[in-house]
């Protein structure tokens, strides 16, 4: 039987080094016994841009992740808020595949969309304008120019500002929108979902139209590592022992 695995918002750094620890662990003993990793987005706390390889945290990462794919499982990761600016480097240096989002992909049989998940949560309109400007090419050329410190620099304001702000947002905002979810199953001819961003791990059924589609959501990696098991006879949550 074939197994996938999916993961998100890890949010690894080096100053949380027992989580980072558990996911090397997760990569050299769960994830090898599988035929394909799915990441779907802020694997990282933030990635400032490729040129951030040279630190030693970020290339102790893509180095374990190379290792799991020399091994012979598949990588495949898709960015998030957190992480979309990984480039070609970083997926050389970790022998992964990146794919672009909205994915549709065959999972054992299941059609199945993968999304990193923030496209879904259009109640939140400051963070969706923040969005659009920060993924255009234009911008992203603009910010890649300056130099690695005063990127960094820019990126803890930009965290400062959204962490007070999110205090104020209820968490309504904050999770997807039920129109922007039978939109997006819609529009996909009705497949399996899973997606991250939200740290709300559940299933969850939607109508659309007269299909019924199931929505997984990935959890986070704070308290405890966790991953989604999928195979031919569907998906269910595995919880790694705290870190
Ligand atoms: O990530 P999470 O789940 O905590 O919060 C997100 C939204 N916040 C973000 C910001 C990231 O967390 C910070 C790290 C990103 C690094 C990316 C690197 C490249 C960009 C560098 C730009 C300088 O994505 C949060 C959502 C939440 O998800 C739930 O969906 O609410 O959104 C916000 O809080 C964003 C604010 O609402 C709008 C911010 C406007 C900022 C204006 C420019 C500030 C620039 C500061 C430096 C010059
Ligand atoms: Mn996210």
């Amino acid at each position: 039987m074939s197994a996938t695995l999916f993961v998100s918002d890890l949010h690894l750094s080096a100053t949380r080094p027992a989580i980072s620890r558990l996911f090397q662990d997760f990569l050299a003993h769960q994830a090898r016994q599988a035929d394909q990793l799915y990441i779907l987005g802020d694997l990282f706390e933030y990635w400032a841009g490729d040129d951030d390889l040279s630190d030693p945290f970020n290339a102790s990462i893509c180095a374990a992740l190379r290792q799991l794919a020399e091994s012979g499982t598949q990588i495949f990761f898709m960015p998030g808020n957190r992480d979309f600016l990984t480039d070609a480097d970083f997926a050389r240096a970790s022998g992964l595949s990146v794919l672009t989002e909205p994915q549709v992909v065959d999972i054992a049989g299941f059609s199945t969309l993968l999304l990193h998940g923030d496209t879904l949560c259009t109640d939140d309109a400051a963070y969706q304008e923040f969005r659009n400007k920060v993924r255009s090419s234009a911008w992203q050329e603009n910010f890649l120019a300056q130099p690695l410190a005063e990127r960094k620099a820019q990126i803890e304001a930009l965290r400062r500002q959204s962490n007070q702000e999110k205090q104020f947002k209820s968490a309504a905002i904050m999770d997807v929108n039920p129109a922007a979810v039978a939109a997006v199953l819609r529009s996909h001819g009705y497949p399996r979902l899973i997606h991250g961003h939200t740290h709300r791990p559940a299933r969850h059924r939607h109508q659309v139209d007269g299909h019924t589609c199931e929505r997984w959501v990935l959890g986070d990696w704070y308290d405890s590592g966790n991953y989604l098991h999928c195979d031919e006879t569907g998906c269910r949550y595995l919880t790694l022992p705290a870190a």
